[in-house]
Order: C-alpha cells, then structure tokens, then sequence
C-alpha cells in the first residue's frame, strides 16, 4: 500500500459543475447512471488527460454522447483514465452495484432490505468514477426509481422536486436537487420501507423548515428525543453563531448498520440507530445525552463541514475539530458546563493522550496516510477541538464570533484548510497566531514542569514554566508550543488572591490566562500578602500534562476549596492517581492514606449539593490512564489495585455509601435527576464491594423497581463481576425483556465483556454464538469485541489468550469490514507501555495479524506502524 502526502496536494485538473444522477433500484442490483459536465480547472496545470477515482463495475461510459470503445480508456488500481478530452464535455458513466453483498457499508450498502449510502472520506467512488476528493464540488441531481411495495421512502439531498409512478405502475420514481454545490463526500440515498416522525422549525429569518426523522416502524416511540434535540440544536446556532439552516427540509435517517456515529449528509443526515433512538425505558442518560450531543454535532455541520468544507483530507480537523468543539458548547450550555469539561477532559486524557504517545501518534493535521478512514482520530476530533478551545480561550468569546463571522465571509462556499480557519481569527481579533499554529503540525501532549518561588519580602510570587513535547513517530525537537494557561491563588482559608503581574496598574482578574510560548518561562505575581497556593491549568486550557509538586494535604485542600470546578476534581484525582500508583509500587503502607479517604469522605458529604459533579470525583482514575504513567506495567496488577482501593473506600465509607443510595433511591422518574442517578449507582458499585454486604438485594430491589434503563444497568453493572445467584438472575431478566431491542441487547454484551470475571473469554466466545451477535453488525462487533479489547485484565491475561482472541477477530472482521477491524487492532498500540513478556505475546499476534494474506489497507496501516 502506498502513502499520500499532504506536501503533495496539487488542484484537481478537472472540474465537475454538475451531476445527474439515476439510481434504479432492481431486486438482483442496482444501476446507476451518471451524467457529469466537467470542465478543465483553470487554477491547475493544463492537462487533457481525466482520471476518475472507482470501484463500481463500470458498464459504459460515452463523452459527449458517444460511447467510448474499451480501448479509449484504461481502469487500473480503482482509477479510470481518459486520455485527450476536450477543455469541456459531458462524461456518461453506468455502473452495476451489488448492495446486498457490500459488507465494508461504504458506498451503497443494504441493512435490513433497506438501502442506505455512506461516501464520506471516499465512498462516493464505490457508486460511480468520480473527481472523489471535497475541493471539487458540483450540484447534484439525484433520480430514484424502485419498487413501490419494497421502497415506499426514496431520499436524497436537497428539495424533492418530483415524483411519479412508472408505466406499470408497480415502480415509482422520486426526483431531489441539491441547490447548493457540494463535495461527493457530502452525497446521500435512502431507499426503503421506513416511518417518519414530522415537526416544524421557523428559521430566525423566517424561513419554515420541514423536520422528518426516519425510522424502522417499530421504533417510532424512540424518536422525540432526537427531534427535541435537533430544534435546540438549531436554535443555539441561531443564538450563538448567527447561523440559520439553508433548505427547506432537514432528514434524519437511523440505520442499525453503520460504522461510525453519523454523517452530515447535506440534508439528509445518516445516523447509527444508537445516535437517534431514546426512550427512558431502553436508553441510558448517557444515551440520552450522547443523542443530544451527536444530533447537534451533525446539525452544526451544516456550516461547519458543509458550506465550507475541506480543500483535502488533511484537513479534516477544520470541519471536526471546530464542529466537536461547537458541539461541546452546546452540551455545555444544555447541561452543567463544569460536568461537561470534565467529561470531555477525562475522555481526552484516557483515550487521546495515549494515542499521541502511541505508534499510531499524528499531528491534528496528519501529514500522511494509507487509509483515509484510519484518521478519524480522537486526535483530530477531540485535540482538534482542544485547539479550537484554546483560540476561544485566547480570543474570549466575542472575539472568536467574530473571527467565525469573518470565516464565514470569506469562505462560504469553498473548500478550504485549517490554515484559513486560523488566519480568520486572527485577522478578525488583530493578533498573531504563528506559533499557535505549531498545535495542527507538530504531534505529542506537550507536558509543563511548573514550580512557584515565594518572596515574602517583596509580597511577591514567581511561577517558573518549562515546557517540552516528547518525540513522536516522524518527529523529534520540537518547538515550543503557545500555551494558554490559565491559573488562579488560593489564600490560606481557602479565598481567592487576585492574579497580578508586575506591569498591571490595578489588582488582576482571580482566574488569569497566561500566555506560554518559550520553552522555559517565568511570571511573577505582585501584591500578595501570604503564600498563595496555585490552581494551575484551570477549566483544562491547553491539552497538556502538568507536573507541580503539590504536597498532598495541598491536593486535599484545592479539592475542598478551588473555585474552579475542573481543577477541585482534578486535585482529587491527582491524589487518588498518586495512591495508587503507590500501592501499585509497593511503596509505604498497603493501604490507602487517611488523606484521600478524607477528601472522599469530604467530597460525598457534600454530594447532593452537585451529584453529577460527586460522581465523576468520587470516581477513581481509569486503569488506561494508570497505565500512562508506568513503564513497563503489569495490567492485571493495576486493575487489581484499583480494585483493592474501590474496595478500601467501600468499606471506610460504607455507612455514607448506603445513606447516598437510599437518598436518592425510589424517585419517580425526571429527566433532571441524571445527576442523583449517576451518584446512586456509582454507591450501588461501592456497596458491591463490601464482604457479606446485601448488595444483591439492593441491586435486585433496584433492578425490579426501575421505571428507567439507567438504573436497570446500574443494577446489573453493580453486580457485573460476580458470581452470585442474583446476578445470573438479573441477566436472564435482562436478555429476555429487551431480546427485540437491538442497543439494549447491545448494552447487555459490553457489561459481560467487562467484567472482572476470571472465566469472561469465555463468556464472551459463548455471546458470539447468541442470536442477537452478528459480526457483519459494527454495534455488536464493538459492543462485544471492542469491550473485551478494553477491559485491560482480560486483554492483557498472562497467558496471551485475549491477545490471541482478538487477533482472530481482526482477521475474521477484516475479511467483512476493515474500517471495523482497524478500530479494533488499536487495542494492541500501547504494547510499549506493558512489561516486556506480554510485549511479546502481543507481538507475536500482531505478526501473525500482518503476515496475512490479502489484509486491508487499514489493518496494515496500523499493524505496521505498531511493529515498526
Ligand atoms: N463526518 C462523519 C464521519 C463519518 C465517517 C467516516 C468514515 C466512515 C464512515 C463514517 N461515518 C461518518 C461523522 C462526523 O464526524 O460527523
Ligand atoms: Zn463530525
């Protein structure tokens, strides 16, 4: 397989302005027929030679009118070359598709007798030979001819401006154009027999929006969540952005099948049924938020994405990166905006950090790559909107509206990169973001080594920063980065010192945004009475590690007192982190200080006043994050010490534990509660722990009474590692209850993947024969396998078995769906992380894995990196 490289970008030689498209939808294949007027591209090197990206079987192809004979073209390595076309033509290509045999579900693919299209980053040349790349943007028209009893919905992009039956009337026909010129990536079809849920949404301009939703008809009680979701969503982008929607209609489509969340699809939005279907009694509030989050996510494409989208690849930050970063917004403004930045946090450090200090490590504008669709990464997305936040952070909010009005100025409507993104803003706020641009080029978690001089004398405090980004494939030596970090002083009873540097004629702001951009830089606070204790890195305003010697009665404190929410969390995360990694050691007592269980004891008395807030800090830092911060570990001792101290904190604070859960226990269901749920089961988890504790009883009270999904997993999560009768029971229950609900059986694969269970391979070799497995289904696959990939004790056993399992799956998957099995094969990348006799089995593995015959292009990509 062969790489492309950014630095090689060139303008596509050719133009297409328009494509008609006709789809007729037969019962053995499809036909399809497209019609393009291409023209040469003035802004490129002259050249009559077109080549078109496919993979169709091609059935004809005319210029002009007439059809070209075999000889005048050539099709090798999915490209079709035309040689000597004129300056302008009108190309004809007719391809023949086999959906129901399109396991990879790119391109156009069937799900439960439905059709359904997926062309983002490069599927749209699995329908057609296509300029398939998003700086060549057309009008698309799309026609669609199919059996009426079969298909009754036929959708495509744009406005429906016709339909009718045809002679015989057992087939019909629905015509859609797109006004507005768009990428191929951006291109959709839905053909089936689905239900529709209709609303309205008036435009700030006054523009009256059709909103559909479309389901299986079995699901329609799930689907006011998402329409409750999308006007918000629409509204928020009015209020916040000054962004109206552009058409006359706006479509959901859920599918079942589908590799990623969702596509934003101009118009006609595809998404994976778990984005869309939410009703309390088969969806979690973590499903119910993540409905919410994905629904906006997709909607705010439509300017972010959609009217001005990616001039390559490459790019792909400059739509999710900034359209992550919208959607957190919104989140944070529907939700606690504090619970959501830690969420967002913690998700970062646990999955995007360690893939930056991985083999598989790339900058957020990747300069290289095999697959395309291996670079849907949480560091383009997730860092990506890291970055995006820290302009935000830099600019203040009206500066960055202001840098996004200009963006919009002068880009609506092209194809553009991360480049212009950046310029935008920082003509729009007159400042210099040179050297912030080093955050898309250069890869790696910058880390900063912090320390705080006192001087009494002078009533003045000196902060010393040192930054450094560890090396990262392909690069070394890197520069510094421009670091916004913002930083507050606690006073000795727990107030807050103003934040004032020597050049300020008055007493500075209580939380300050300091500008870092040399390696080693110092600033010094004046004004100060006592010595302040400082609150770095607040709110998480750069994606950074930050190293500071707190003491812990330190740690302790900030997370009694700091002001900000982030950082009272993160100290007791801190401190909790650096206990275990203790025990893990060996060093001190085996047991767990009477600091942290204080600061929990402290953290739980105080719970009710925010229990979202209680449950994300009364929660220990996940065993993948441990196993960052120690070379050469042993997986199943971490996972044992985390256990050891949930059980050490179960047990000095059992009585507390009880008291929350019975609080909180026996409410009728709201919506608004989520936060004393999440409180509740996390005590329900603690209380499972005690020896000789009645925690299956509370469990099953739970599980029988619950009125909602949330606390019926938290009854079953509760007990997921045990042995006991009730949980066979409630498992039983569980299977047959909600056996017709696909994500609900979905939910109840993953808890027996995780579980602590000595026997849970097995478990889970047993699940893949359960009717409601299928490997061909990206749910199961991920809600299965994927779970079994990440529960680090299982994976990691002594003997390599997990490693074992899960290469076989990679290898079976891969043979139906690569973008799935490369997902998986990720599982292996922090090999140099464990100790050096499981380095090896996994090696071993990944061997075997790459020396197969006909492996795709993306698992080689990853394998190859992790073995390099
Ligand atoms: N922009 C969408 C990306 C996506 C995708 C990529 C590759 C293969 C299948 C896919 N489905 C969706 C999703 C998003 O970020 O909104
Ligand atoms: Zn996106």
């Amino acid at each position: 397989p062969v790489a492309k490289y950014l630095k090689d970008y060139r303008p596509a030689p050719f133009l297409i302005d328009r494509v008609d498209l006709e789809f007729d939808i037969l019962d053995s294949h499809t036909s399809v027929r497209a019609r393009m007027v291409v023209k040469r591209n003035p802004k490129a090197d002259a050249s009559d030679t077109l080549q078109l990206d496919g993979s169709a079987e091609l059935v004809a192809v005319r210029l002009d009118g007439e059809a070209l004979a075999p000889s005048a073209w050539t099709l090798a390595d999915e490209v079709l070359t035309l040689p000597g076309v004129p300056e302008s033509f009108i190309l004809d290509i007719e391809t023949r598709l086999e959906p129901a045999a399109n396991t990879s579900l790119m391109g156009l693919y069937a799900s439960n007798g439905n059709l359904y299209t997926q062309c983002e980053p490069e599927g749209f040349r699995k329908i057609t030979y296509y300029l398939d790349r998003p700086d060549v943007m057309a009008k698309f028209s799309t026609t669609l001819i199919a059996d009426r009893q079969r298909f009754p919905v036929l959708l495509s992009n744009g406005n429906k401006v016709g339909e009718g039956l045809t002679e015989n009337r057992k087939r019909h026909w629905v015509k859609w154009v797109d006004p507005y010129r768009k990428p191929a990536y951006l291109f959709a079809v839905v053909a089936g027999k689905l239900s529709v849920l209709r609303d309205h949404y008036t435009t700030r301009g006054g523009r009256k929006v059709t909103l559909e939703i479309y389901v299986a008809p079995a699901d329609m009680d799930k689907t006011a969540h998402a329409m409750s979701s999308l006007k918000k969503s629409m509204q928020w982008d009015e209020q916040v952005f000054g962004l109206e929607y552009d058409l006359d209609t706006y479509m959901i489509v859920a599918v079942g099948d589908f590799n990623m969340g969702a596509m934003e699809n101009k118009g006609l939005n595809i998404f994976n049924t778990k984005f869309v279907l939410a009703n309390r009694e088969t969806a979690t509030d973590f499903d119910f938020e993540g409905v919410e989050a994905v629904i906006a996510h997709e909607y705010f494409h439509n300017w972010t994405g959609n009217r001005v989208t990616c001039r390559d690849w490459f790019q792909l930050s400059l739509k999710e990166g900034l359209t992550v970063f919208r959607d957190q917004e919104f989140s944070a403004d529907m939700q606690s905006r504090a619970v959501k930045r830690i969420e967002d946090a913690r998700g970062l450090r646990a999955l995007q950090f360690p893939e930056d200090a991985g083999p598989t490590a790339h900058p957020v504008r990747p300069e290289s790559y095999i697959e395309m669709n291996n670079f849907y990464t949480l560091t383009v997305y997730e860092k990506g909107a890291e970055v995006v936040r820290m302009i935000h952070t830099l600019v203040g909010a009206a500066g960055f509206r202001q840098g996004m009005d200009l963006y919009f100025r002068r880009h609506d409507g092209q194809a553009v990169t991360c480049e212009d993104f950046v310029a935008a803003m920082a003509d729009a706020n007159h400042i210099d973001l040179t050297q912030f641009k080093r955050w898309y080029s250069q890869a790696g978690t910058p880390v900063l080594d912090v320390s705080l001089d006192w001087f009494a004398e002078g009533g003045a405090a000196s902060l010393t920063v040192r930054q450094h980004c560890p090396d990262t494939p392909g690069q070394t030596d890197k520069l510094p980065f421009h670091i916004p970090l913002a930083v507050g002083l606690l006073a000795a009873d727990g107030s807050e010192l103003p934040v004032t540097l020597a050049s300020d004629d008055a007493p500075g702001p209580l939380t300050r945004v300091l500008s870092v951009t040399e390696a080693e830089q110092t600033f010094t606070f004046v004004g100060l009475n006592e010595k302040p204790l400082p609150s770095l890195l607040r709110n998480f305003s750069a994606p950074v590690r930050l190293n500071y010697a707190y003491r812990d009665e330190e740690l302790a404190f900030l997370c009694a007192h700091d002001s900000d929410a982030f950082n009272r969390w993160e100290a007791g995360q801190t401190l909790a982190t650096r206990e275990l990694l203790r025990l893990y050691r060996g060093e001190g007592e085996a047991t767990l200080s009477a600091c942290l269980i204080d600061a929990f004891a402290q953290l739980l008395d105080h719970a009710d006043s925010d229990p979202a807030f209680a449950a994300l800090a009364l929660t220990l830092p996940a065993e993948v994050e441990l196993l960052e911060l120690q070379d050469h570990a042993d997986p199943a001792r971490l996972c044992q010490v985390r256990e050891q101290a949930r059980a050490e904190l179960a047990q000095a604070l059992a009585e507390r534990w009880d008291a929350a859960w019975r609080r909180h226990s026996g409410l009728a269901f709201r919506h608004e509660d989520a936060g004393r749920r999440a409180l509740k089961n996390l005590a329900l988890s603690y209380l499972a722990l005690l020896p000789g504790g009645d925690a299956g009883a509370l469990a099953s009270q739970q599980y029988q009474q619950a009125d909602n999904m949330t606390d019926r997993m938290g009854a079953l999560a509760a007990l997921a590692d045990s042995h006991s009768h009730a949980r066979d029971t409630l498992f039983a229950d569980f299977a047959q209850r909600f056996a017709d609900e696909a994500l609900v059986m979905d939910k109840w694969f993953t808890l027996q993947a995780g579980s602590r269970r000595q026997d849970v391979l097995r478990t889970v070799t047993a699940l893949m024969e359960h009717p409601a497995f299928a490997l061909t289904n990206p749910n199961k696959v991920r809600a299965l396998i994927g779970a079994f990939g990440r529960n680090l004790a299982a994976f990691h056993a002594a003997d390599g078995s997990g490693y074992r399992f899960m290469a076989d799956q990679v290898l079976a998957i891969d043979a139906i769906n690569p973008q799935v099995a490369s997902r998986l094969v990720s599982c292996f990348n922090r090999r140099s992380r464990v100790e050096p006799a499981r380095a090896e089995l996994m090696r071993v593995e990944l061997a075997r894995v790459l020396a197969h015959d006909g492996l795709s292009r993306d698992v080689y990509e990853i394998v190859s990196k992790n073995l390099n």
